[in-house]
């Protein structure tokens, strides 16, 4: 008899093309789709251009403008640009900066379940919410997807989180994932995969599912999956795509690594305290507290709906004076239908700012809080200085905590709000995709110019892997150092994401501003780190700036997957202590040395010898051989360019 398998493993065993269908091994998925959006997009389409393949070889590939939006000198502009004329000769649709965020446009007007996706965005697990295998990854890897080659994962753990029971009033989505996050903290999805189960399931719409998946990036995990069932079917027909439908489910009596249970109608308004995602509280014990902003939008709740219970609650009332609102529409499909359900007349009436259709405060691109200030914010990260403003205290919570929040002035528990009122998601949504700019044919493409600025500039140099490391300890950094340290985003960073030798000036100034300028100097040198060194954004970025300024290994009690791989795509080695109490032994300054590289790369035992204190240290670095390969090449740039040839 057939094996049982949950969702998760039938759409990989259904797209494996490397490897064998075996749990902790490397295996290489044949990728249906792929988005980008242009922080991370710009460097993609540069990679995908150097690998001299015409068009891309995907089903549907995607290229969205959403992060850069500001436009405060012409670097955003020439990005755009950049995507908009590279998309059209390669084959790749192109939505236009004001569309939305990639994302939420993505889980409307494109995601198909049963499909394969990555994109170079941490939160692509949103499709996850309409039954895809949806997963974020490095630029390179979007770039080699592209092009047709397969997308490497570790077969990961599936996870069964079964839902029970059905929200009460005014508890959110939101409060469902908050609460898996206080379950499993930060690190709790690394290495697997987070698969919704249960008669909780057929209560939650699609958008609602999607709030879920989208924040199942804050656990480290690979993705997040729901169940493709008949909500997923009338949230595809309101979208005029009822054809992509195909329903889809894990098998009766499915095997799960690891379950939890969770009752949705024993959950309550939550919100994750500063500054980490996994540090969350009921509301009932902040009630009170005074607050100075309110943010609504990002990713992960920015739907019609999430837009619905807002403007309900603001209907009539003013903001309190204290507390700036901002509001973000996800999509120009989600404004126009609030504009044209009159929800948006009752935010403006509130004394609501609106913002444009982006990612915006989410990534710093404005909107920072005032000195010290606290912000509420509907968004799914709250690192420290993420915001613009260092010592803001930034809560994420839900759009019914937000905006019940903002009329008050205090944390305010929105269940005090009386029952709550059913809110019907329309049988169907204005579909206009003219911000969508399909590709030119295989017969205009070679005639489509690509427009390149000033301000961009080519993937940094790398060398093939060396046999001996020996180089300076440049910075010593601790737990959970994530890619806003490594590489800080915001409105004035941001536009330098084309640049790499510019933007590598700004490389983890956020723990030590002489870093950049100390590792150039060194010419070479290594990083130590704490545990989930890495987690958050898939900013490859994060990689490509210490690669250029000359960092050859990274030493860490342990890594987040997408940062791990996006070390080894730059080909700079991420090695694990053996032993975690070892990371008191190296000091920020001494001298390290690795010899025997190219051997240990093949057994993966590597000793790291303390010039400075003369202790010896053992890490290790679990490898593919593909993974070796890349590494020795110098990187996944130069190991595909290699493979082509
Ligand atoms: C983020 O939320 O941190 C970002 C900005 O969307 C990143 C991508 C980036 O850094 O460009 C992500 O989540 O991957
Ligand atoms: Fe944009 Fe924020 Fe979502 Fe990242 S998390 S894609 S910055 S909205």
């Amino acid at each position: 008899m057939d094996r049982k398998r949950t969702l998760a493993e039938k759409i990989i065993d259904s797209h494996i093309v490397d490897g064998k269908c075996e749990k902790g091994t490397e295996i290489g998925l044949r990728i249906d789709q792929t988005l980008t959006q242009d922080a991370t997009g710009t460097m993609a389409y540069l990679e995908f251009e150097a690998m001299g393949i015409p068009r891309v070889r995907t089903e549907r590939s995607v290229a969205y403008i959403d992060h850069n939006t500001l436009q405060s000198g012409f670097e955003n502009a020439d990005d755009h640009r950049f995507i908009g004329s590279v998309a059209k000769k390669h084959g790749i649709y192109f939505s236009r900066p004001g569309n939305g965020i990639c994302h939420q446009v993505h889980l409307e007007r494109f995601g198909v379940p049963g499909k394969t996706l990555i994109g170079s965005d941490s939160h692509t697990p949103t499709c996850g919410g309409i039954g895809m295998l949806a997963i974020g990854a490095g630029g390179l890897d979007v770039a080699v997807a592209m092009g047709g080659g397969a997308y490497y994962i570790t077969y990961p753990k599936i996870v069964n989180v079964r839902l029970t029971g059905k929200l009460r009033d005014w508890v959110s989505a939101k409060d469902v994932i908050l609460e898996v996050l206080r379950i499993m903290s930060v690190k709790g999805g690394v290495g697997k995969i987070i698969e919704y189960s249960g008669e909780g399931v057929p209560t939650l719409s699609v958008p609602e599912r999607a709030t879920i998946t989208n924040m199942g990036a804050e656990l480290g995990a690979t993705t997040s999956i729901f169940p493709s069932d008949e909500v997923t079917r009338r949230f595809l027909r309101a979208q005029g795509r009822e054809s992509d439908y195909v329903p889809l489910s894990a098998d009766d009596g499915a095997e799960y690594d690891q379950t939890i249970e969770i009752d949705l109608s024993s959950l309550e308004p939550m919100a994750a305290c500063p500054h980490s995602p996994d540090n969350v509280k009921k509301i009932s014990e902040l009630a009170g507290m005074k607050i100075d902003q309110v943010c609504i939008g990002s990713c992960t709740n920015s739907s019609l709906y999430d837009m619905m219970k807002v403007a309900y609650i603001l209907d009539g009332k003013t903001v309190h004076p204290d507390v700036s609102l901002a509001i973000a529409p996800g999509s120009k499909q989600v404004l126009h239908m609030m504009a044209k359900g009159g929800l948006l007349d009752k935010m403006i009436e509130s004394g609501a700012r609106i913002l444009e259709s982006a990612c915006g405060p989410c990534i710093g691109m404005g909107q920072s809080p005032n000195s010290g200030g606290v912000s509420l914010r509907t968004f799914n990260r709250n690192f420290e200085g993420r915001s613009g403003t260092k010592d803001a205290k930034i809560y994420l919570v839900s759009p019914e905590v937000a905006a019940a929040s903002a009329l008050t002035g205090r944390f305010t528990d929105p269940r005090e709000l009386g029952p709550q009122p059913e809110f019907e998601i329309p049988e169907t949504f204005d579909v206009n995709d003219n911000m969508i700019v399909p590709p030119a044919t295989e017969e205009e493409a070679p005639s489509v110019e690509v427009l390149k600025g000033p301000n961009i500039k080519d993937y940094p140099e790398t060398s093939p892997l060396k046999d001996e490391i020996s180089c300076v300890c440049s910075l010593k950094v601790g737990d959970n150092i994530t890619t806003d340290h490594i590489m800080p985003a915001g409105a004035k960073i941001l536009p330098l994401r084309s640049n790499i030798p510019e933007i590598s000036k700004h490389c983890f100034t956020a723990c030590d501003p002489e870093f950049p300028a100390r590792a150039k100097a060194l010419g070479e040198s290594v990083i130590l780190g704490g545990s989930n060194y890495g987690q958050g954004s898939s900013r490859e970025h994060a990689a490509l700036a210490p690669l250029y300024l000359g960092v050859k290994a990274v030493i860490a009690k342990s890594f987040a997957r997408i940062h791990r791989a996006n070390l080894i795509n730059a080909g700079i080695l991420p090695l694990e202590l053996c032993d975690p109490a070892d990371y008191d032994k190296i000091c920020e300054g001494d001298k390290l040395s690795i010899h025997g590289v190219l051997a240990s790369l093949e057994t993966g035992d590597f000793t790291v010898t303390d010039e400075t204190s003369g202790a010896t240290v053992p890490v290790k670095c679990e490898l593919s051989d593909r993974m070796r390969e890349v590494l020795r090449a110098g990187g996944l740039l130069s190991y595909t360019k290699s493979k082509l040839k």
